[in-house]
């Protein structure tokens, strides 16, 4: 691993690119991911590589989804292990989710390499290899999912998505919370609940939200649920980034 000073303008930006590197060449993540990694990247910059206050506000709904759900799933892929393995573990442990890899990407080898990832880092069970049910309507490696997973979750999370299958797993009347920092992407635009933050922040501040609201009944967890407008909490993102970029530009 290249040697960052801590003293370095970008030092977290620079280390989390390394984790990125160094779990491709582990095999974790696909080349592809780096470019994916990079698109997140600008779209943070944008967003002041904060949680902003929408993004928390997603996450606390995301924390309540996960609280109620029945067969809650968290979907994992090359990125994501690479960057948020422990913090997944944390959150799928105190919300009795499932993690199941589910990969675009996807060769035996990487999957071993994912699950064994997570396997070292203290997960006790890791769905996804059995691929004993199909996603409709989706032509690719995605499709391949677990019956005891992700196929009959009724709530689950998909940070770092690429699309279509947001769209087929909401086809299957799941409801989908997603991670993503493009707030124009697909996946944003169709899943129940946006968090337009990175995976890096957003999975351990699920996790502070699920201690916080653990003790709330289920009526004060549905009016949490009730008050989120996916679409509304898009466009107040757009604002904001459109002001903080005006506020950059005027100097302030
Ligand atoms: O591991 P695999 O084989 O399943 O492949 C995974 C990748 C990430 C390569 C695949 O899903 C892909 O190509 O994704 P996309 O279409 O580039 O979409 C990823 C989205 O996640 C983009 O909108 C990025 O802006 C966003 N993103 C990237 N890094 C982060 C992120 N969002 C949150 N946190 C990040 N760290």
């Amino acid at each position: 691993m290249t040697k960052i000073p801590k003293s370095h303008p970008r030092y977290y930006s620079l280390i989390t690119r390394e984790k990125i590197s160094n779990a491709m060449e582990k095999g974790i993540v696909h080349k592809t991911g780096l470019i994916a990694h990079g698109r997140g990247e600008a779209f943070d910059y944008l967003i002041g590589e904060t949680t902003i206050p929408v993004a928390d506000e997603a996450e606390k709904v995301a924390a309540t989804l996960l609280i109620t759900a029945k067969n809650p799933v968290i979907s994992v892929n090359g990125n994501v292990v690479a960057l948020a393995s422990k913090e997944c573990i944390k959150l799928s442990n105190i919300t009795n989710s499932k993690i199941e890899v589910n990969l675009f990407h996807r060769t035996k080898k990487r999957m071993d390499a994912i699950i064994n990832e997570l396997l070292k880092k203290g997960a006790k069970k890791v769905y996804g290899k059995k691929a004993d049910a199909k996603i409709p309507g989706l032509d690719h490696g995605r499709a391949l999912c677990d019956l005891e997973g992700i196929y009959s979750s009724d709530v689950i999370l998909i940070p770092l998505e690429d699309g279509d299958r947001c769209k087929a797993l909401k086809k299957m009347d799941k409801t989908v919370i997603t991670i993503d920092l493009n707030p124009l992407s697909r996946t944003s635009k169709t899943a129940d609940v946006t968090i337009v933050d990175n995976v890096v922040r957003a999975i351990p501040n699920i996790t502070t939200w699920v201690k916080k609201l653990k003790s709330l009944n289920q009526n004060d967890l549905n009016k949490i649920i009730k008050s989120w407008n996916n679409k509304d909490k898009l466009n107040d993102v757009l604002s904001f980034i459109s002001k903080r970029l005006s506020l950059i530009n005027n100097g302030v």
